[in-house]
């Protein structure tokens, strides 16, 4: 069988504690699971002097191979390039975004060095996977090297609309190095759509008359693949976790107040001041909520080197205090927040004992929470999804209670209607939501993404 190897910028090596907290290794180790492969990236070390050749290791049938990065290359390609400029820009918010042209210089310094680094590992039968926005011109880099192989690529953020992309100095390059990719995969037709027009309305590509963006002697397939979760797995951890320590802990410190969650990283797509707001307004608009509810929102911190992270930081905790200062009695506390990550099996207790999952992104790619928040629910008595218009899961999830997350008013409502939602529409709303999980788990996931990128080198699709 033909060896998968996947390239993402950090790499889940067992035993590594660093990757806990985030949604592209949960997906991606899934990915790789029990056919095993090479997964290569960045060690997670910055090192004086990197080698460019990579480290290598293995775990039964997975090899895993990492390059270091120097200083310099971790503030240009990562901490400037990747999370200063692509990350906010992906996300529609042009205001934080701090382009130099020297980041974008390390940016592509970094991707020409992983890709000679590669190149040397590649056999000729493989099946090479892309992951994310740190690697957009890594395809392009491979095949001037000579790499023939079929090679993936998979965003898990979002695509931005052209009049927003185009605020990117340079941003042609940056799309036409995508069309290098035999295949082009969004988490949303939003997104894929969103790409499409890029190339076409900027004169990088045009259609073909089997839907491939063509230019010159490139040739990409694009398609959406919505990233799932294992939902039985998750399921059953909920189930268990109910029980747990952890979870009994909680609920005892709750003496009977529901519960209303939060989880993401500490990220400013995550939305989560708007959502303080919103719980605030809550209290504030709806008085009988008062030492009624308690929220938890738990945000372990990310990307602490970047400085847009450091402020938000500072800014929730301020914010949490003045709401806590406001609202609190001596027996409660309106707002639990945590800065640091919890094991997942007992994350799926907490979210199973949660009245509300507060799912309030600015925009998300796809926002695993989200999913993982009802795959936990009790079935007999399920709790309520607020979820934001603008992540990519509301596409599948439109039996959430759908909120815009500007609007910390309205998204108060929405948590005022879910805590006091009656049972069947619960159920209700619930069971619509876990059909749709079950069509799109993790699995089905990587298998239709890497069938249709082996469906791009068929002899019929090849013909244009
Ligand atoms: P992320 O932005 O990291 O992922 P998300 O999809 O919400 O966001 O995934 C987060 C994952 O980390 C979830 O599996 C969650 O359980 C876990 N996690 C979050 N907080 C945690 C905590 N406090 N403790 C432990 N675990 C925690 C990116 C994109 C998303 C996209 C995913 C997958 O930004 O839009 O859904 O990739 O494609």
């Amino acid at each position: 069988m033909a060896r998968l190897v996947i390239v993402s910028n950090r790499v889940a090596i067992p035993g590594d504690r660093a990757l806990k907290a985030g949604g592209l290794a949960v997906a991606l180790k899934e990915a790789l699971g029990p056919s095993g492969g090479l997964w290569f990236g960045w060690s997670g070390d910055i090192v004086a002097k990197p080698s460019d050749e990579p480290t290598r290791a293995s775990d039964g049938r997975m090899e895993y191979a990492t390059l270091d990065l120097s200083a310099e290359e971790h503030e240009t390609y990562y901490a400037g390039f990747s999370n200063a400029t692509l990350w906010p820009l992906f996300h529609y918010r042009l205001g934080l975004i701090d382009f130099r042209r020297a980041q974008l210089k390390g940016y592509l310094a970094v991707n020409a060095r992983y890709a000679r680094a590669l190149a040397g590992l590649i056999r000729p039968d493989d099946t090479i996977w892309v992951h994310d926005y740190h690697f957009i011109p890594l395809a392009e880099m491979l095949r001037r090297l000579g790499v023939r192989n079929p090679i993936g690529f998979f965003l898990h953020i979002p695509f931005p609309a052209p009049e927003v992309l185009s605020a990117l100095p340079g941003y042609e390059q940056l799309a036409h190095a995508l069309l290098a990719y035999d295949l082009v995969g969004f988490q949303t037709e939003i997104d894929r759509h969103a790409f499409e027009r890029c190339v076409i309305e900027h004169g990088q590509g045009s259609l073909d008359a089997r839907g491939r963006l063509v230019s010159g002697e490139r040739r990409a397939t694009t398609g959406v693949f919505p990233v799932g979760i294992d939902v039985d797995e998750f399921a059953a951890w909920a189930k268990k976790g109910e029980t747990a320590r952890e979870t009994r802990q909680l609920t005892e410190s709750l003496t009977g107040r529901k519960l209303v969650i939060g989880v993401d990283r500490l990220d400013y797509s995550k939305g989560i001041p708007k959502r303080l707001e919103a719980f605030e307004s809550l209290l504030s608009t709806w008085s009988e909520h008062r030492r009624k509810v308690t929220f938890l929102q738990v945000t372990p911190i990310s990307r602490g080197e970047v400085a847009q992270y450091k402020s938000l930081r500072k800014e929730l905790e301020a914010l949490a205090g003045r709401i806590n200062g406001k609202y609190a009695e001596f027996d409660w506390n309106p707002i639990r927040y945590l800065n640091k990550p919890v094991a997942r099996p007992t994350l799926a207790g907490f979210y199973r004992h949660a009245r509300v999952g507060l799912v309030t992104p600015l925009r998300d790619g796809m926002n695993l929470v989200a999913k993982e928040y009802v795959a936990a629910q009790d079935p007999e008595n399920p709790g309520v999804l607020v979820l934001s218009h603008l992540a990519g899961a509301a596409q599948e999830l439109d039996a959430a209670l759908l909120v815009n997350p500007f609007d910390p008013e309205g998204v108060a409502e929405a948590i005022h209607k879910g805590l006091v939602m009656p049972t069947d529409e619960r159920r209700d709303r619930w069971r619509r939501m876990r059909t749709v999980l079950g069509h799109t788990t993790q699995r089905d996931w990587s298998r239709r993404f890497l069938a249709a990128l082996a469906d791009t080198r068929t002899p019929a699709h090849a013909a244009a």
